[in-house]
């Protein structure tokens, strides 16, 4: 694949017309400046400028004081999230509408795309979930999106990558509301016992190495109640629902994106061990007595703790300890 200049981590003019905007202090940028800043002609900048008001951005001009953006669209674009992160984030591929953002980050990924590219789109038509389940995607209110990351290691690590991704999505919603998120192993991200993301990581590998693993996010951000069908398998809720205020979209994804940088850095440079601990500190079954449903049949015991693999540890007698790779985890009363 052709390396873009926005691979090549250079900010796109629509980017910087946009940080330009954010960082005036009256509002005001004059087209000189921008034409300054971004090394092209005024006519260039007026097509910016165009470019901007098709996406839906509202941007007055006022002669002798220059471009004013007086509003933003609620849509997430790549000229608004794209921040300059290490690798995640990026380069972000938007998209009005798909059938799953996991399958088109996939098929990118097989052709090569770089990693940290991000693939989000407003609403899916076949968002999915485990086991071949449905993800209501609803347009324009939540966040769906899959990252593409190539990790040097051995495939049987990858569930360590699930982890990383349920704190990012904890710390973004620390980071935009004053909610208190809770981690339910093994991707579930709960607020109040109610289902606020879920998370569907994909692999792609060989024996000895991963090729690629898919990140998928699903987060409820401003969805309303009577969004939500009626068959859930579990309470489902959105950050609007718990705080009865809408989240800005591009501001949680930023969020996001920066933590899942930062996660996945630290993951690369010190290991598994310090994204373990984190994802301890939110999990609320540790040290409870769980009952855990399988395929076949169901586990009861103490949580004890998740291990190098991310299985889950359930202490069923004294001594006595199961270690679960997959399953579905309900605390005992
Ligand atoms: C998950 O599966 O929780 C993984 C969801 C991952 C979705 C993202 S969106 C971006 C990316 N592209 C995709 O196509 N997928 C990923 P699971 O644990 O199997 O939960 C699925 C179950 O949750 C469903 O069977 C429903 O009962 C319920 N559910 C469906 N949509 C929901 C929603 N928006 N919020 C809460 N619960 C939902």
């Amino acid at each position: 694949m052709r390396k873009t200049r926005r691979q090549a981590g250079i900010l796109s003019a629509d980017h910087i017309i946009l940080d330009l905007f954010r960082n005036s202090p009256d509002g005001y940028v004059s087209g000189e400046e921008m034409s300054r800043i971004l090394g092209v002609s005024r006519t260039a900048v007026w097509k910016h400028i165009n470019g901007l008001k098709e996406l839906g951005y509202r941007i007055d001009a006022v002669p002798s004081r220059g471009y004013r953006l007086t509003a933003r669209p609620d849509l997430l674009t790549a000229a608004e999230l794209e921040v300059g992160n290490k690798r995640v984030g990026r380069k972000i591929i938007a998209l009005a509408e798909t059938d799953s953002t996991n399958t088109v980050a996939f098929r990118i990924a097989e052709e090569g795309e770089e990693e940290g590219t991000v693939v989000l789109a407003e609403t899916q038509s076949r968002g999915r979930g485990r086991l071949g389940r449905q993800w209501e995607s609803p347009a324009g209110v939540n966040l769906y999106c899959s990252i593409i990351l190539r990790p040097p290691m051995e495939p049987l690590k990858a569930t360590q990558l699930t982890f990383l991704s349920a704190v990012a999505v904890a710390k973004a919603v620390e980071a935009t509301t004053k909610l208190r998120p809770e981690i339910k192993w093994p991707n579930d991200i709960l607020i109040g016992a109610k289902k606020v993301a879920g998370l569907l990581n994909e692999l792609s590998a060989e024996t000895e190495r991963i090729n690629f693993v898919i990140l998928g996010i699903g987060v409820n951000i401003n969805m309303r109640q009577k969004q939500f069908p009626a068959t859930l398998r579990h309470p489902a809720t959105s950050l609007f629902i718990e705080q009865r205020r809408k989240v800005d979209r591009g501001s949680f994804a930023r969020a996001l994106f920066a933590a899942l940088d930062e996660l996945y850095d630290l993951y690369l440079h010190i290991g598994y061990e310090a994204i373990r601990q984190e994802w301890l500190s939110r999990c609320t079954i540790i040290g409870r007595n769980v009952s855990v449903s399988l395929q076949e049949n169901v586990i009861k015991g103490k949580a004890i703790g998740i291990d190098e693999m991310g299985a889950l540890l359930v202490e069923t007698r004294p001594g006595q300890v199961e270690r679960i790779l997959a399953g579905d985890v309900s605390l005992q009363i």
